[in-house]
């Protein structure tokens, strides 16, 4: 982890025992929410591989397999889609296409893309053509200041998304609900809703108020190291039925 890629954090020391301890309980809380975990092997030689959501865009009919942008993540597909494919039939991501699944926001049958460092308008068109048969639409997004889409925003409930407005234009979402992030948390966009719990990091106490406020559940789970790494609590798992 400690050569893992950055792109707007400045490297940090990252205690991998204490990161080992946070995706274990990381990986509790979301089989408490009856998730059933398949967890992949360690992968020693690529720093950023516990950030699976980058590797694949998994919906109820396919599985799209990302190219990442970062090429020292391109091998992090293969063990991936190994085991996706037990699951979903896989579609692959080609050159020069680019895509990070953290860049992908799905709400509907909308996928919201990031034309972000990692995400190229290539790979953004060949994710649209491999879903397109299946009825989704994909819409590309600006994002600013960021690394990913789901670092700005991400869906908590029905009608509702926490968004960071400095890095992402709400306009894009018109007739959603939105909870902004505490002004002091920029990071704290990124969660994952799972039934009716969200969970979020518990580097993000001000905006946790807001989403509690708001009459939502939140399940804080401590991130810290993965944080360092620049990732967050989406980019752990790849979430699918
Ligand atoms: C990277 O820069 O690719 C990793 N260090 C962090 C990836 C985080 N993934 C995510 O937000 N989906």
């Amino acid at each position: 982890m400690a050569r893992c890629e950055l792109t707007h954090v400045a490297r940090s020391p990252i205690d991998v025992e204490l990161a080992r301890q946070q995706h274990r309980r990381y990986a509790d809380v979301l089989a408490s929410l009856g998730c059933r975990i398949i967890e992949l092997s360690a992968e020693p030689a690529l720093p950023d591989s516990v950030f699976v959501e980058d590797t694949a865009v998994v919906l109820d009919e396919i599985a799209v397999i990302t190219r990442p942008g970062a090429e020292s993540r391109r091998l992090e597909t293969l063990s991936v889609a190994a085991t996706l494919q037990r699951h979903r039939r896989c579609v692959l991501v080609k050159g020069p296409g680019t895509l990070d699944g953290g860049d992908v926001l799905r709400v509907g049958r909308r996928l919201f893309v990031g034309r972000s460092s990692r995400s190229n308008a290539e790979g953004i068109r060949q994710l649209a053509d491999a879903v397109a048969p299946h009825g989704y639409e994909v819409v590309p997004v600006e994002v600013r200041g960021c690394l990913h889409l789901k670092s700005a925003v991400t869906q908590v409930g029905a009608d509702t998304l926490l968004i960071n407005d400095d890095w992402v234009d709400r306009a894009t979402w018109p007739g959603m609900r939105f909870i902004p992030v505490a002004p002091e948390e920029p990071h704290a966009a990124n969660a994952a809703c799972i039934g009716d719990a969200v969970v979020h990091s518990a580097s993000g106490p001000r905006t946790r108020a807001r989403l509690e406020a708001a009459g939502l559940r939140v399940m804080p789970v401590d991130v810290s190291e993965m944080e360092k790494a620049e990732g967050a609590i989406t980019c752990c798992s790849v979430i699918f039925a």
